[in-house]
């Protein structure tokens, strides 16, 4: 009777597994009861994984802000390459619109100067525990068959250092359940923005 239960238990959490795991956009996990007002406040990129056409190269730094009709603001700062060669240290603004979600939202982004880039990207919160990490997702473009084609995401520390050790598990877990595990590269802090 015990291992038939047994093994009724471990079925059904490798379904779990198996459908985390999927790599269905629809299906993925985000942050559950995500509260905004604890994620206010400075976060540093330590780790991403590129869209195509990638942007923001290193050096980045995103301070969110909530305002007092519970709007989600966000500036962030990184270092670009553009125009083929024009290295600088790029100014961005984004606004956040909430969806049914608390951790799924649009957020609409553009650049000090006119020619940085603009768009309007999800951005969901996958996890974080607002003291140390986050990690967040965007897919740009959805495949036919419900995968991601085009998709970025930033890992987050509360500290330019890195993540602390206790963290890297739990970021691990999460880069395995967007089907992004080995596709991150290391975001390094050199203070490229720092004066500007
Ligand atoms: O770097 O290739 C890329 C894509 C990132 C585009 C989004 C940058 C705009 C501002 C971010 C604000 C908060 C994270």
């Amino acid at each position: 009777m015990l291992s038939r239960m047994l093994r009724y238990v471990v079925a059904l959490c490798l379904l779990a597994v198996s459908w985390a795991q999927d790599c269905q956009v629809a299906n993925i996990q985000v942050m559950q009861n995500f509260d905004k007002t604890r994620y206010a406040g400075t976060w540093y990129a330590v780790g991403k994984k590129d869209p195509e056409g990638l942007f923001l190269i290193d050096n980045i730094v995103a301070q969110f802000t909530i305002h007092e009709d519970g709007a989600m603001t966000a500036t962030a700062k990184g270092r670009v390459i553009i125009l083929n060669n024009w290295e600088m240290c790029a100014d961005m603004m984004a606004t956040f619109e909430t969806t049914p979600d608390p951790a799924k939202f649009r957020m609409r982004y553009w650049g000090a100067a006119s020619y940085l880039q603009t768009g309007n990207d999800d951005h969901w919160v996958i996890a974080t525990d607002y003291d140390n990490y986050a990690i967040h997702y965007s897919c740009r473009v959805v495949d036919s068959d419900g995968t991601c084609l085009d998709s970025y995401s930033f890992v987050f520390s509360r500290h330019a250092t890195g993540l602390r050790q206790e963290d890297v598990e739990i970021i691990v877990q999460k880069k395995t359940e967007l089907c992004l595990l080995h596709k991150y590269r290391r975001v390094a802090h050199t203070g490229f923005c720092d004066s500007s």
